[in-house]
């Protein structure tokens, strides 16, 4: 791809691949693919969701509650979740079938206690920012293809935040899988197409190499 293109690898962790604390349906499947596609970048971002145990996206940590009943937070409403990727707990890390080694940043998103971060780039309170914005205008990147884990959720949230902070965004569709929690695969790609996020298949890419 051209120089001004990255490839944006969201959240591809053991905890999101079957076995682990918050699996995505056939998470893992996608790991060959995401490895053949980031030979295509020369930029290449990884994101890892990177939780404290105390967070508070965890139906754990909010007596009564269970895994995906949903609470009113001062940011808005917030999906509870079992206890993920907790920082450098195993099911945090990297996916060991992960083979990108010229992937120049990883961005650690969800570590404040009181905030999630689905998105890459803004907390779930809209205002606090990873810097992932200024790292790719600084590279003079202004085209994003965006894959992984979980399409509805970090992915998707990615992609409009990506469109928000003014890039081209592109969702690699069979390099990413969905965790489908009430119609939110469908609400999301609602979302993504009223943003001006294409909707591509790996062949695209492949195709333009
Ligand atoms: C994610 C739910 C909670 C994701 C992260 O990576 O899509 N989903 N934390
Ligand atoms: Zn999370």
């Amino acid at each position: 791809m051209q120089k001004h293109t990255a490839l944006i690898v969201v959240d591809l962790q053991p905890d999101f691949c079957p076995g682990g604390a918050l699996a995505v349906p056939d998470g893992d499947s996608i790991v060959p693919l995401v490895n053949e596609l980031g030979q295509s970048f020369e930029t290449v971002v990884l994101t890892q969701d990177w939780h404290p145990a105390a967070h508070v996206s965890f139906a754990a940590n909010h007596p009564g509650k269970a895994p995906f009943d949903s609470i009113d937070l001062p940011y808005g409403r917030q999906v509870l979740w079992p206890t993920h990727c907790v920082m450098d707990s195993p099911g945090a890390a990297l996916h060991p079938g992960l083979n990108i080694p010229h992937a120049s940043l990883i961005i650690r998103k969800g570590s404040h206690k009181d905030v999630d971060s689905y998105s890459a780039f803004l907390e779930a309170d809209r205002a606090t920012r990873t810097g992932l914005d200024g790292y790719l205008a600084s590279r003079g990147i202004t085209d994003l293809y965006i894959c992984g884990l979980a399409l509805d959720f970090c992915v998707a949230w990615t992609a409009e935040d990506a469109r928000r902070f003014g890039f081209a965004a592109a969702i690699i569709e069979d390099a990413a899988r969905a965790i489908n929690l009430d119609g939110s695969l469908a609400a999301a790609w609602t979302g993504l197409e009223k943003a001006g996020v294409r909707r591509l298949h790996s062949s695209d890419i492949f195709s333009h190499a």
